[in-house]
């Protein structure tokens, strides 16, 4: 470039940050006395007058302009521009973050950061001011050459960034000031230095001691990404700093001991001791642990979680760590559940009122899991949506570049772990595990971003297993390469000690005698461990409260309540259009409660609700669809067909004492079930209610089911009431619209692990749902599973009366309406429940057969199974020849199976015991209506035919 452009202010330049102030209150002294300030300041004074940011001219500040600039000069420019902000957007190529293994895994070249790419070459840039490429200033960066030079070195040191991807210039030009202010980075003083030092020095030496002591034993050893604990403490300072109450949450095996030893401070002598005895790991609960909760089962000791409580400022902070299953990222959204319930203020009418800055959320993830599992991101797709959203979580990839055997290539097909996470426009911050300096910093700008912006953001830091995938793999075997490298590289306690070393901030002699101290204080704990033998061990039962029966609730409503909550939920807002054929619906309402009148499902449903939340039970109900219903036959948020403005009229009840919330949940099951769930285990005086769009879709959320609900009270003691409602029956949809898999369920059930219940009125329903709401944070709570009706929703045959409401009260047995009940010439027991037992009273009614020889009793509650219920009814019937189990499900589906066993106990000969229902079947049911329409009448036919039963082969 021939002419060179100088900018008038850029003697300015060189000062930036708290010199400003400093020059400004020297400039004003100046003004008054020339010779107050220094001489050298008094000469730039002199010389410049006043500092370019005080020159309020009113008149733009003019550069400089030497000569005129050439069309190829302007190329020049443009192309410095560009090569600047590749070097923001590409520098991640180019960074020093892996601790050890870069050789391994960056070796595709890549040419984005040279600046030859864009048409610009070093003396290019030494010739183009720096101002005119950068809007901020720093000592001795006057050309666009030295801004290159410095942003090389912010955005490929040990610390990365990707957020190209997000599109809101606010989070941009926040990300643009914290790394090229530096503003964000806080020296760490020597003090501070030595304590991280000696962390590093415990967290390893937890480990040491561990493989040296329990040889051989599993523990997914932390070492590689020591830094994690640093990075936590980080998290917890911060939050407590700001006085927000819970930390909540998740990991996996990874680093879980050092996690919960040296973050939750779960004693060592209780983790030494649960190593000791259980060297299978079967069957350890945790019992005593320090904020550890228990089931009867156990668990294995890295799967618990745990609480404690740190006060550093004003206010306590709870950091709760999840439970855990095997099943990686699983708990991510039972930890969003957590957070979501430990912010939202339930305690008024309308919807719940959430601050987020009561409780954040921090996940752990493995580097194979984070990309390899769907969870992770069904799970993120939930973070900004108003029912779910919980301020924004930290997500931590423990990032040890293997996943088991599997290496990245084999892994994913993303350059990164952490690429996910850019659909979401979730931020990247990428950092060197072997420098703890720069770990703390980059989660301190992650915390700053997610409290900020109230978003994800992913630290994604790199370090390395030393170990195997567990501490008797050989990952040499399978990672030759990498491990020749592991094997040669120093610890982060070795590195930070020996850069400490150099800073003369530590002697050898000093490192020395912490670890002495660290090992001596472990074998201290681990001698005065307690030494009961292993045979002092047995396997527990379910608690007594869990076994006892839970008739005890009394779930009616008086009718004067009842019918004003029906009138009230009937009113709308002044001046609310309401869809007028839906008026004409709600306007059948009216007269529910009334003598001659019945209430169908949903106004069953509403009644229930409505009266939940006028005894101050708040509820939240989510799933697809679930404010209209799937099958409309809900209706509890409606549009003002005008101004599309949302009513929910159970926000309209002058009683009600506690929120409803309702919301359409994204199309998810596995992720919804499980903030649902965890949102139950939290709130355990909330009734937590999800709904399955059919029930079929259920089993997308297998493992919440498995791992979580069904388990997690025996397992590690979590609590939780929350139902389900999975629409059920066979009404010729084929075999994806039939099912909720109730055998699934039925086989999970045991220890009172939950409610099965398949219900025939709207008045069972209410009452089922109202003892369900009762039993919140009592020991006896449990989940209940409901296959929930279809077609059934308009059937009057559902529909209940009055007094139906008003009196009794949830029936695990019910009789069959429309049979007259001749106990004395009964021979045949039918029983059976839901759908099935509709159509049977239907064809009872049309025949014209007497069927005194007939007792039909429909089981409502099949798990836990009535069988007390069910002996007595059978010491009734003197004549009975056979109790014959209907079902329209499969003979290797539904309930027959279950129920047999329970049959059997009730009577003795086999013989007497028949199965009425479709064939075993490969498929749920069959695909074309009129097929399924002849077999159901099949079925129903034999069920009420004396020569019926047994037709295991029929059909
Ligand atoms: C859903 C699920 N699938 C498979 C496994 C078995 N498994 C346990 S750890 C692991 C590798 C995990 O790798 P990564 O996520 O990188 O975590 P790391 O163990 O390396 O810390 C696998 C496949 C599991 N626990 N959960």
């Amino acid at each position: 470039m021939a002419r060179r452009v100088e900018p008038s202010s850029s003697i300015w330049r060189n000062f930036y940050g708290p010199n400003l102030g400093y020059v400004e209150e020297q400039y004003e002294l100046y003004k008054e006395d020339p010779n107050s300030v220094d001489p050298s300041l008094k000469a730039m004074f002199d010389e410049h007058g006043a500092p370019k940011w005080l020159d309020h001219t009113g008149e733009p500040q003019q550069d400089v302009v030497v000569g005129e600039i050439s069309g190829h000069e302007v190329k020049k420019i443009t192309a410095a521009t560009q090569y600047i902000a590749a070097i923001r957007r590409f520098g991640h190529l180019e960074a020093d973050v892996y601790a050890v293994g870069k050789e391994l895994f960056t070796s595709d070249e890549s040419n984005l950061l040279d600046p030859a790419t864009y048409g610009v070459s070093e003396a290019d840039l030494r010739e183009i001011p720096a101002d005119w490429v950068w809007d901020r200033t720093e000592p001795n960066v006057d050309t666009a050459y030295d801004v290159a030079e410095l942003l090389c070195e912010r955005y490929t040191g040990k610390t990365s960034f990707e957020f190209d991807h997000i599109h809101s210039e606010a989070e941009r030009d926040w990300f643009l000031e914290q790394i090229e202010s530096n503003s964000f980075v806080e020296e760490f003083s020597d003090t501070e230095k030595k304590q991280l030092l000696e962390r590093l020095i415990n967290v390893q030496s937890f480990e040491q001691f561990l493989h040296k002591t329990f040889v051989g034993q599993k523990r997914f050893s932390i070492e590689g990404l020591e830094t994690m604990v640093p990075v936590l403490d980080y998290i917890v300072k911060a939050a407590n700093k700001e006085n927000i109450e819970n930390i909540m949450m998740g990991m996996a095996h990874r680093g879980r001991l050092s996690v919960l030893a040296y973050v939750l401070g779960k004693p060592l002598e209780k983790i030494f001791s649960e190593f000791h005895y259980a060297p299978d790991k079967e069957l350890i609960p945790s019992e005593g642990s320090t904020g550890i909760s228990y089931g009867w089962t156990g668990d294995v000791s890295y799967h618990f979680g745990g609480t404690r409580e740190v006060t550093n400022g004003e206010k306590a902070t709870k950091i709760n760590l999840a439970n855990n299953p095997s099943h990686l990222e699983f708990v991510n959204p039972v930890v969003a559940g957590y957070t979501r319930a430990a912010q939202d203020d339930r305690t008024e009418k309308g919807y719940s009122k959430q601050n987020v800055n009561k409780a954040i959320s921090v996940l752990i993830h493995g580097d194979a899991a984070f990309i390899g599992e769907g969870i992770v991101p069904e799970t993120m797709n939930l973070s900004q949506i108003d029912a779910y959203h919980v301020g924004g979580t930290l997500h931590i990839i423990a990032n040890n570049l293997v996943g088991f055997t599997t290496d990245n290539v084999e892994g994913r097909s993303t350059r990164y772990a952490s690429d996910l996470a850019k659909g979401f426009e979730v931020p990247i911050i990428r950092v060197n595990a072997d420098d703890p300096i720069a770990a703390v910093r980059a989660m301190q700008i992650a915390y700053e971003y997610t409290r900020t912006f109230k978003k994800d953001c992913v630290l994604d830091l790199m370090g390395y297993r030393r170990y195997g995938h567990n501490e008797m793999d050989e990952p040499r075997a399978t990672q030759p390469e990498l491990y020749g490298l592991i094997d040669k590289h120093p610890t982060v306690t070795e590195l930070f000690a020996n850069e400490l070393q150099k800073e003369n901030l530590v002697s050898d002699e000093e490192v020395k005698q912490i670890k002495d101290n660290v090992f001596a204080e472990m074998q201290r704990e681990y001698d005065g461990m307690k030494t009961e033998e292993l045979s002092g061990l047995s396997e527990l039962n379910m608690p007594e409260y869990l076994a006892k029966s839970i008739d005890h609730y009394e779930t009616a409503v008086d009718l004067e309540d009842l019918k004003k909550l029906n009138e009230n939920l009937l009113k709308r807002p002044e001046g609310f259009n309401a869809f007028k054929r839906l008026n004409r619906v709600f306007n059948r309402r009216k007269n529910i409660l009334e003598e001659g009148q019945k209430a169908d499902w949903g106004e069953g449903e509403a009644l229930a609700f409505a009266s939940i939340i006028k005894d101050g039970i708040p509820i939240r109900l989510t799933g697809q669809d679930s404010e209209r219903g799937t099958f409309a036959h809900r209706h509890l948020v409606l549009y003002d067909s005008e101004t599309g403005e949302k009513y929910c009229p159970m926000h309209g009840l002058d009683e009600a004492n506690a929120s409803f919330d309702i919301h359409n949940s994204p199309l998810s099951e596995t992720a919804v079930l499980g903030f649902e769930y965890g949102y139950s285990v939290h709130s355990p005086d909330t009734l937590v209610i999800w709904e399955a769009q059919f029930g079929d879709f259920a089993n997308v959320a297998q493992v919440i089911f498995d791992q979580f609900i069904s388990s997690a009270r025996a397992k590690w003691g979590d609590k939780s009431n929350m139902v389900m409602l999975l629409p059920h029956g066979y009404e010729g949809q084929g075999p994806e619209h039939s099912s909720a898999r109730l055998e699934r369920f039925l086989q999970m059930a045991g220890e009172n692990n939950w409610i099965v219940a398949s219900v025939t009125s709207s008045a069972q329903f209410f009452h089922l749902l109202r003892r369900q709401a009762l039993m919140r944070g009592r020991e006896e709570a449990r989940p209940l599973v409901v296959m929930s009706p279809k077609s059934l929703l308009r059937n009057e045959r559902v529909a209940s009366e009055a007094k139906e409401f008003t009196e009794g009260k949830f029936q695990a047995i019910r009789n069959q309406p429309n049979l007259r009940v001749s106990k004395k010439n009964a021979t045949r027991l039918l029983l059976g429940s839901g759908k099935i037992m509709v159509d049977i009273e239907e064809a009872i009614e049309k025949s014209d057969e007497n069927f005194n020889w007939l007792r039909a009793l429909r089981v409502e509650q099949l798990y836990p199974f009535p069988t007390e219920e069910l002996r007595k009814e059978i010491e009734q019937l003197p004549n009975l020849e056979e109790i014959v189990w209907v079902q329209e499900e499969p003979k290797n589906m539904g309930s027959w199976r279950f129920a047999l066993e329970y049959l059997r106990e009730l009577v003795q000969d086999d013989h007497m015991i028949k199965y009425v229902g479709r064939r075993e079947r490969a498929a749920t049911s069959v695909g074309e209506p009129n097929v399924h329409k002849i077999i159901q009448e099949e079925v129903v036919s034999r069920a009420i035919n004396p020569k019926g039963g047994n037709d295991s082969e029929g059909n």
